[in-house]
Order: structure tokens, then C-alpha cells, then sequence
């Protein structure tokens, strides 16, 4: 593509074959909102999965079992996402797929793998769990895609397309017509485009790696003393989430995520699995008034490190990035300064968080700097009027 080229005016073979806003309809008002496609009878879903070209073929992963998470896990690690300048490669650890697919309700069915016939080798993979979304004044029941990746060695032959045929269709048979997913390239159509933000906590690596460059003005002492922070919390009553705190936490998110225009809605199940702490995959901090020992805030952080691809010196970057939060007593700026307090006592390299919910109030003064590239969230088969703001979006996608 030549650069100047405009993105809305890309041709997108497969997407525009899907229940997705499309790019012609943008700004067009008499398209209603809600979805695009009205759901058919079971009976009417394809039964059969998708064709696959002739030497591969379809797998179930069983994420329960530690030696085919482990082939999704060598699958990513080789393979997954990577940033524009081809330096970093997210690097999902076996826990955190462990956790991230296996949530309330998950459907085994929905971990779909692609391996070669002959060899057995996993070399495809895309992955649905369902939520309760809301939108506006309606809770609908969905699928949030992630994991989507196909061995750098078979890219560019239409597999992603057939994959992502084939999870639909096995979500449809689970009675379930919409999704959400978020990504880094545009298609059509965005619901909202969000941009990164990165804490630098580990000046002199962050450097070192090529994360950061130093400014003009910028010398290792100095930024080594700007990100500086102090060694322990400041907020009264601030402690790790347990499991006695699971109600008072649904109580507290159901309440502040009421907010926002689009924003899942958890029960005391999906609270306790995606906010409990886990070693290296979720960490979260709640405030305990220490008068009357109600559970006023809360904050948390998710452990997503990136492979370093060309350093000598260091093989993983460790980054933090700012999942659920409810502030209602403690300033949000005071308690995501205390969260970037333990980020630090943990050894995290940087603090990464979106744009989203009410991100903006304490990104800047926090120190945070703007990355390079957005992600962009979509809804499959929900069209919504007009794009949101970051700011109107309560949800954080892994
Ligand atoms: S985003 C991360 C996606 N993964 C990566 O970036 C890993 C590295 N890249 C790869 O593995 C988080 C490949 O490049 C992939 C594409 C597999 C990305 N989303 O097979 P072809 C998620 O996991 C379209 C959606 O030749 P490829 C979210 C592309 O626009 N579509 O390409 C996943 C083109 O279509 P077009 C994407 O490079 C959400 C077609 O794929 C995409 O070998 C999935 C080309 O296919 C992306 N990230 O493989 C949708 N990247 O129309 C879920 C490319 O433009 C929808 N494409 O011609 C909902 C389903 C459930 C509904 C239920 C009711």
C-alpha cells in the first residue's frame, strides 16, 4: 500500500462479506443501531466445520492440558503479535492463557487449533469466551475474540478468514451472535480507536532495549530520577484483593462500569476469576476504609511480558497494563500511583494503559508518554450509530 493511501477506502475481501459497520456506511443515519443480523434457527447453523486446505486440519485445544496449552503457548510465542519495528513480541505466559480462556462459562469448543496433518504441529490459532456486554441500556450476551494468530510461515493464504468462519460458526451453536474484539490494523469498522500510554519504570533498561529513547534534553540521571517513585503505597487501608472481598467487589464495579456506554457486566464468579490474585497474571489492590472497613476502591493490573528480540543483553521485557479500576474515595490519581508503586516493587519494566474509562485524567500527570499506534475495538454483528470515545468505553480486552 502506498502511504498516502486512504484506509477507508481499502477493499476488504473477506470483510465485506461479514455482519460489520461497513466503511460505505459511515455517517449514514438511518442505519439503526443494534444488530446487523437477526439470529437463525440452531437447526438452520452450518453442522460441519469450514474446509481447511487439504494438508491441515481442525483441533480442539484442551487448555486444561498442560501439554496442548503448551503448543498454543510455543505457537504465540513464535508467532503473535509484534510491534511495527518488529523489536518486541508479546509473550503470553501458559498461566495467562490458562486463565484468559479458561473463565466462567467458557465453551472448550471455542479454543479452535489448526494443525498439519502429516506432522501434527499446531500452527493456527483463534479463541472466543463468552461475556455479558452491555451497550447502552441493553445486556447482550457475547463472544470476546482473541488469540488470533497464524504461523508466520503460512501467512497471506486466507486461513484467517476460514478461522474466523469457523469460531463464528461454533459460537452460533452456542446460541450467541455477537462479539467483540479489539486489534492493531483497521478494518471496518472501529467502535472506538484507542491509543497506548506507557510509565516508564526502568529507565536504563527501557533504553537499553530501544522502548525509549533518551530526548535531547534527557540524560540517563535525569530520567532515572523523573520516573522515580517512592518505596511503599500512601493510601490508607491499601491492600491485595482476597477472596472474602469478591462481593463488595462486584457490588463496586457493577456500580462505576454503569458509566460507561459499552462495558461488560460481571457476576461474583467472573469477578473472583478475573480479579483474584494470580502470581504473574493478575495482581489487584483494593482500599479497606480502616474506619469502617467498607471496600471503597480498587485497582489492577494484568502481566503481559514482550519477548526482546534482538538484545544481547536482555530476552524479556516486563510490562504491567492497567486492567479493571473503581475509584470512589481514593483520588484514581493517588490509586493508580500507588499501583505503579507495586508495579515497581515487582520488577516491572513499564506500566502500560489505554486511553480508556478515565485513563486521561491521570495519564499525563503520572508520567505516562503516548505510544506509537492505536488499537482499535470492534463489535461483530452490533452496529453502533456513531464511533465512541475512549473516555465512553469501560472495557479492557487481554
Ligand atoms: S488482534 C491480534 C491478531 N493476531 C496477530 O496480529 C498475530 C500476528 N499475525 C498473524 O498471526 C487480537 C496473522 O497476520 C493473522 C492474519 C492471523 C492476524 N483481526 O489469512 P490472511 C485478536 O486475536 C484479515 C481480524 O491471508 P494473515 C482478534 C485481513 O484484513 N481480521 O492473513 C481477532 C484480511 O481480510 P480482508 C484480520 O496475515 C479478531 C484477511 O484477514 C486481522 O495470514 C478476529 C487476510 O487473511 C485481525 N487481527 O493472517 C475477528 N488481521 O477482508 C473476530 C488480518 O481485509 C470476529 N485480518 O481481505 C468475530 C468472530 C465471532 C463472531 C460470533 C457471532
Amino acid at each position: 500500500q502506498f502511504q498516502n493511501s486512504n484506509p477507508y477506502e481499502m477493499k476488504h475481501k473477506f470483510w465485506e462479506t461479514q455482519p460489520v459497520g461497513q466503511f460505505k456506511d459511515l455517517g449514514n443515519s438511518s442505519l439503526p443501531e443494534g444488530p446487523i443480523e437477526l439470529p437463525t434457527p440452531l437447526s438452520e447453523v452450518k453442522q460441519e466445520p469450514y474446509n481447511l486446505p487439504s494438508l491441515y486440519e481442525w483441533t480442539t485445544c484442551d487448555m486444561g492440558s498442560d501439554e496442548i496449552c503448551n503448543e498454543v503457548y510455543i505457537l504465540l510465542t513464535n508467532n503473535y503479535v509484534e510491534d511495527d519495528d518488529n523489536m518486541f513480541r508479546f509473550n503470553y505466559s501458559k498461566e495467562f492463557l490458562q486463565w484468559a480462556l479458561r473463565s466462567p462459562g467458557h465453551f472448550g469448543s471455542w479454543h479452535v487449533g489448526v494443525r498439519v496433518k502429516a506432522s501434527k504441529k499446531l500452527v493456527a490459532f483463534i479463541s472466543g469466551i463468552p461475556v455479558n456486554m452491555r451497550v447502552r441500556d441493553q445486556v447482550l450476551k457475547m463472544a470476546e475474540i482473541n488469540f488470533l494468530c497464524v504461523h508466520k510461515k503460512l501467512r497471506s493464504k486466507r486461513l484467517a478468514p476460514v478461522m474466523i468462519k469457523e469460531v463464528t460458526r461454533r459460537i452460533h451453536l452456542e446460541n450467541i451472535w455477537q462479539a467483540a474484539f479489539t486489534a492493531g490494523v483497521l478494518l471496518p469498522t472501529p467502535i472506538t480507536t484507542a491509543q497506548y500510554w506507557h510509565r516508564t519504570l526502568n529507565p536504563k533498561k527501557l533504553i537499553d532495549v530501544g522502548f525509549s529513547r533518551l530526548s535531547e534534553r534527557m540524560t540517563m540521571s535525569r530520567a532515572i530520577k523523573l520516573y522515580k517513585l517512592p518505596n511503599s503505597t500512601t493510601t490508607p487501608g491499601f491492600r491485595k484483593m482476597e477472596l472474602r472481598d469478591v462481593p463488595a467487589v462486584t457490588k463496586l464495579l457493577k456500580n462505576y462500569l454503569s458509566r460507561f456506554v459499552v462495558a461488560p457486566e460481571f457476576d461474583d464468579s467472573e469477578v473472583e476469576h478475573w480479579l483474584l490474585p494470580r502470581e504473574n497474571v493478575v495482581d489487584s489492590y483494593l482500599v479497606e476504609s480502616p474506619v469502617t472497613h467498607e471496600i471503597t476502591d480498587l485497582c489492577s493490573f494484568y502481566t503481559l511480558p514482550s519477548s526482546i528480540l534482538h538484545s544481547q543483553e536482555y530476552s524479556t521485557l516486563k510490562a504491567a497494563y492497567s486492567f479493571y479500576y473503581v475509584a470512589t474515595s481514593t483520588p484514581l490519581l493517588q490509586l493508580m500511583n500507588d499501583a505503579l508503586i507495586i508495579a515497581k516493587q515487582k520488577d516491572f519494566d513499564v506500566f502500560n494503559a489505554l486511553d480508556v474509562m478515565e485513563n486521561e485524567s491521570f495519564l499525563k500527570e503520572l508520567k505516562f508518554g503516548q505510544g506509537d499506534g492505536q488499537l482499535y475495538y470492534y463489535f461483530y454483528n452490533y452496529r453502533l450509530q456513531n464511533a465512541l470515545k475512549p473516555s465512553e468505553l469501560g472495557l479492557v480486552l487481554l
